[in-house]
């Protein structure tokens, strides 16, 4: 049985690439809602909306677990997708295990930099907050860096000019730590990075969601080690050539694209 994994885009790539690292047996799916992107525009009710299609069609593909792999699906839709689950298959999202983890180490002022949805979701602060009240997380909207790393900015003037914006908020001030709180985000860690130089703790998501994945396969008896031919397949609900082009960045090497449209 496959691992589901779904995001509003290939942003959510970077978390797959991460889970085919750690559990190279594993048969995964891949869904990309790319017709409906941004996810972070959007209202809850849409999300909700698009978030339960996607669910049903890996419940069809009998998907062994659901990965949501979209920090917008998550913040807006996590409670739907577990009633739609039903308890059927473990859900797994890529919010809550990041915010267990932070707050578990010593961090006393947390910096979370998301979409305008998942930061009017408040889910990162509610979720760090219910494990430890005594950390303070401060959440800033940050949406232009998206179309920034579509466009291929990289290791580029404008791009950086954006992170040096958004990362100078009085918001994110005194902050000892950093969670990238959006799928493509990691596709920009070294230049965070080196705006922070060793003053604060950047936050790698995709190795806390594959490894929180790991441990609940392990814990149902799910896990596949033994899998000579591990197949993934990738859908996406629109395909065009960009999309193909910045997969493989995410990827991080080239994947055939399948149209589906839910
Ligand atoms: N993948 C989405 C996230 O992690 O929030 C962001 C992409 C988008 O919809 N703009």
């Amino acid at each position: 049985q496959p691992i589901g994994i779904f995001d509003s885009g290939v942003g959510g790539l970077t978390v797959a690439k991460e889970i085919k690292r750690l559990l190279p047996h594993e048969d995964l799916i891949y869904f990309g809602d790319t017709k409906h992107l941004p996810y972070g525009d959007k209202s809850k009710e849409a999300i909700v909306e698009y978030s339960s299609k996607i669910t049903n069609f890996l419940l069809e593909k009998n998907c062994k677990a659901i990965v949501i792999a979209c920090n917008t699906a998550t913040a807006n839709a996590l409670a739907e997708v577990q009633d739609l689950v039903a308890e059927k298959v473990p859900v797994i999202d890529v919010i809550n295990p990041v915010a267990e983890k932070v707050s578990y180490e010593i961090h006393n002022n947390v910096g979370v930099i998301a979409t305008k949805a998942t930061v009017n979701s408040g889910l990162y602060r509610k979720s760090i907050r219910k494990h430890n009240k005594f950390i303070k997380v401060d959440e800033l909207a940050t949406p232009l860096l998206v179309p920034a790393i579509e466009e291929g900015f990289k290791n580029h003037p404008i791009t950086h000019a954006i992170i040096y914006n958004y990362l100078s908020n009085s918001k994110l001030k005194n902050i000892e730590t950093l969670i990238l709180g959006c799928t493509h985000y990691p596709l920009l860690i070294d230049e965070i990075k080196q705006y922070y130089g060793n003053r604060v703790r950047v936050i790698d998501s995709p190795n806390i969601v594959a490894n929180q994945l790991k441990m609940i396969l392990e814990k149902h008896h799910l896990l596949n080690d033994h899998n000579p031919k591990p197949t993934t397949h990738f859908y996406l609900s629109d395909i065009t050539k960009n999309f193909e082009k910045i997969s493989k960045k995410f990827f991080g090497k080239s994947i055939d694209l399948e149209l589906k449209v839910l």
